[in-house]
């Protein structure tokens, strides 16, 4: 079999990348070692950017976006028991964030299919890449016992972490930057209404909080934990008696508890690989980078990549020329970079460090308190928040 462009991974960057590309003549075909229902069921991201928001408008999935999702022109941060508002509409010449939540995003991303089925392969098994430095590169998969090959023009690498593309990139050939931070997110999902109408971030004496949602019905909160922690040790009780705590009197009078119908702890990580491109293998998203989730950047950077690779890869069939592909790498980590920085300030001013020495604290605490009086620093949040431009 023979295709264009081969897309390994069948979350958020690769389902966009196909439709995208789909979109510029560009055929493709999307290999996904998991079940649909598996893909679709993963709770993660709940914010999502401008730049997400056109995307899913550019390629029609935004009916239901449109319809079900909260637009949000502010948030809040929360420092001794007191909320202050960033107002991201004002201080960015109107731009405002959505709240909608990734299962949904790619239960519509995957429902886009429906008039082109066969380019999307759920329960793809052991996909294996094949002379991704030559001009002819292949990957072969296993579906129902049979073992497939297609050969492509270039490769996709949308699998994410855990991925097996990064991994087939020499060591040689590329270099890791990473941070591991020594604590993760616990979180809950419950069909409780929101606390608030706007999220609220806290940094608390006993750890960050953060107050989100998925709809008016459907609230998601999160503590930070220590990395030994187990989720045995949180019953619901335990965790709705701690989030009233972490986000402080006033917004706990307004906290419905209720039964939790996920809960699951995350590690926090940032990570960077570099270059993003080797030979014909092109890498998007969590396969090439991962924030730690307090500036909700994950899923948006993987959109803004697949926005840039999809026009790279487009340019080529247009004029045959290579000119935007070489130059993938280099526009995609511009804004990964400043995305990493930001994520990781934000995490550094609202978390609690265990080593943390009581002048660390005073400058956090200093942090926010200009923060909550300065302008200037609030509109730097705001821009970095909405979503930094994509360079030309
Ligand atoms: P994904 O990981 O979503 O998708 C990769 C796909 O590749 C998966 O479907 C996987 O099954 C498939 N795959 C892997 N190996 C394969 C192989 N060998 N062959 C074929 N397919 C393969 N971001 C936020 O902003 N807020 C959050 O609260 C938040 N929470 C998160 C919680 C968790 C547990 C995780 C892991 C991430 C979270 N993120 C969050 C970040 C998240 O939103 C990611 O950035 C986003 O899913 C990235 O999308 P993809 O790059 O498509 O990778
Ligand atoms: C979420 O709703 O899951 C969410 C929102 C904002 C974040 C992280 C997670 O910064």
């Amino acid at each position: 079999m023979r295709t264009q462009i081969v897309i390994v991974g069948g979350g958020p960057a690769g389902l966009m990348l196909s439709h995208l590309l789909h979109r510029q003549g560009v055929a493709s075909l999307v290999l996904e070692r998991r079940s649909r229902d598996y893909v679709q069921g993963r709770i993660r991201a709940g914010v999502l950017e401008q730049v997400t928001t056109d995307l899913l408008r550019s390629i029609g999935a935004d009916a239901r976006m449109e319809r079900e999702g909260l637009r949000h022109a502010g948030f809040c941060l929360a420092l001794d028991d007191e909320n202050f508002r960033i107002d991201m509409h004002g201080l960015t010449g109107g731009k405002q964030v959505m709240v909608y939540g990734q299962t949904e995003v790619t239960r519509d991303l995957i429902d886009a299919f429906s008039d082109r089925p066969d380019d999307l392969v759920f329960e793809a098994e052991d996909v294996t890449l094949h002379g991704i430095t030559g001009n002819s590169p292949s990957v072969s998969y296993s579906k129902n016992g049979v073992r497939h090959e297609v050969r492509c023009d270039y490769i996709a690498g949308c699998d994410g972490f855990h991925g097996v593309c990064r991994s087939s990139i020499p060591d040689h050939a590329g270099q890791s930057f990473e941070r591991t931070y020594p604590f993760g997110w616990l979180g809950i999902l419950a069909d409780v209404a929101p606390c608030h109408e706007e999220l609220i971030y806290s940094n608390h004496a006993r750890g960050f909080a953060l107050a989100s949602m998925r709809s008016p019905t459907r609230s998601r909160y999160y503590v930070q934990v220590a990395m030994d922690e187990k989720l045995e040790d949180w019953p619901d009780a335990r965790l709705w008696d701690e989030l009233a705590t972490r986000l402080g009197p006033e917004t706990a009078s307004h906290i419905v508890t209720g039964p939790a119908i996920e809960k699951s702890i995350a590690g926090l990580k940032s990570f960077v690989f570099e270059p993003m491109r080797y030979g014909t293998l092109f890498l998007a998203g969590d396969a090439a980078h991962i924030v730690p989730p307090t500036g909700a950047k994950g899923l948006n950077l993987a959109m803004s990549d697949v926005k840039i690779l999809a026009g790279a890869i487009a340019a080529r069939y247009a004029d045959g020329t290579e000119r935007e592909l070489d130059r993938y790498s280099e526009r995609a980590l511009a804004r990964i970079w400043k995305a990493e920085r930001f994520s990781w300030w934000f995490t550094s001013l609202t978390h609690r460090f265990p080593d943390m020495a009581a002048f660390d604290r005073k400058m956090q605490v200093a942090e926010l308190s200009y923060l909550r009086g300065s302008l200037a620093a609030q509109t730097v949040m705001a821009e970095n928040y909405v979503g930094l431009p994509i360079e030309v």
